[in-house]
Order: structure tokens, then C-alpha cells, then sequence
């Protein structure tokens, strides 16, 4: 389950991640600035990220908590499950690790239920997807799909956001183009 070194030498980035965008003799790293970057050159109507200070800052909010939040708190419990010793685990130390970061998680997802309870549409800021969707969407399924920090708990309103996100005729088309799949399998290595 650990990437190749050559797939992860062909991302370009120096860290060998991924996403990575190279747009002509553009290279970008890192999704919430792909993101941007993709909206800023492309995005005529600005409808993703839109002009309106207000609305704008709101986009530019949930692109950025997707993983300056809501990943920062729920890779911490990903890290935890790879790194703590068997021993250690059978002692109890991931069980008590996992329930003092799960708190962090379960906060910001109440948040996230909060704020979908106050959208005037399916999506986050409204009717139509934004940017803000787009970057949301794979943390929140990442956490929920690998049960990080959730303890059984449900937020039904981010089920049916992400249910809205994934019946898009966008998400459809770049799943079937790029046989996306996210799986609770555990990978051996990070
Ligand atoms: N903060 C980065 C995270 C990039 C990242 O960690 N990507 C993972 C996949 S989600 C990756 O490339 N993992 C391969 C590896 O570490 O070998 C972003 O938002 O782009």
C-alpha cells in the first residue's frame, strides 16, 4: 500500500505528494492552492470562488479548514494507528491517544453540522457547489470513511451534504476519469 518511489517522483513536488498541477510551465503544490489557482485561471463567471467580499470569505474558510482543520486534527489519529508500538496498543496508550484527539475532530465536524444547518441550498454556501465543496468534500469523507476520531457519532446533515457533493454530474465524471475510490483499508506504511 506505499506509493512507488517513481509514482511518487513523477508529482514533482519535492515531497512527493499528491495532488500536484503542472499547467504549462506552471507547477503547484498543494490542493487548497490548486484549488485557487484553478478557480483564478479558469473560473470566468467566478462562480467557485466568488468576488463578493463576503461570500468570497466564506469560500476561502472551508478551503482552507479542509486541511489546515479538519485534516490537521483527524491525520493526527491516522498518525497515532501507524506509529504507536503493538505493545503499546494492547496497553491501551492508542485507545486513550485516539480518545483525547477525537474530541478536536467530533468539535469541528459539530461545527461543520452547525453551519450546513444555516445553507440556503444542498451545498455549503448555498445552491451551487463552490470551491468550497471541493475541498471539503474529500476531508470529510477521508474522516468519516475512516471512522478518525468519530466514536459512532453521526452528523446527518454532513451526510446528506456529502451524499449532494458526490450525485454532482462533476463529481460522477471525475470519479469514472480517474477510477477514484476511498476505502477504510489501512495502508502498512505512510
Ligand atoms: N497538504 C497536502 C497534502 C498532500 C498529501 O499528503 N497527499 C497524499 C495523498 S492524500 C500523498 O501524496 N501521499 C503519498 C505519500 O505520502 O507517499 C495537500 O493538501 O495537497
Amino acid at each position: 500500500m506505499k506509493a512507488p518511489e517513481e509514482f511518487k517522483a513523477s508529482s514533482g513536488n519535492p515531497l512527493g505528494k499528491f495532488p500536484s498541477l503542472k499547467d504549462g510551465e506552471v507547477r503547484v503544490y498543494e490542493s487548497g492552492v490548486i484549488t485557487e489557482y484553478l478557480c483564478e485561471t479558469y473560473d470566468k463567471e467566478n462562480r467557485l470562488i466568488p468576488k463578493d467580499v463576503d461570500e468570497r470569505i466564506k469560500v476561502l474558510q472551508w478551503l482552507h479548514a479542509a486541511e489546515g482543520t479538519f485534516m490537521i486534527h483527524s491525520l493526527a489519529i491516522t498518525y497515532a494507528r501507524w506509529n504507536i508500538p503493538k505493545q503499546a496498543q494492547d496497553d491501551g496508550v492508542l485507545e486513550q491517544t485516539e480518545n483525547g484527539l477525537a474530541v478536536n475532530v467530533q468539535k469541528d465536524l459539530d461545527w461543520l453540522e452547525t453551519e450546513l444547518s444555516f445553507s440556503q441550498g444542498s451545498f455549503l454556501c448555498g445552491e451551487h457547489v463552490t470551491a468550497a465543496d471541493t475541498m471539503m468534500q474529500f476531508s470529510i469523507d477521508f474522516i468519516l470513511v475512516t471512522g478518525l476520531g468519530t466514536q459512532g457519532r453521526e452528523w446527518p446533515n454532513i451526510q446528506k451534504w456529502l451524499k449532494a457533493c458526490k450525485e454532482t454530474v462533476t463529481f460522477r465524471k471525475a470519479v469514472e476519469k480517474s477510477g477514484y475510490e476511498l476505502t477504510a483499508k489501512r495502508p502498512e506504511a505512510n
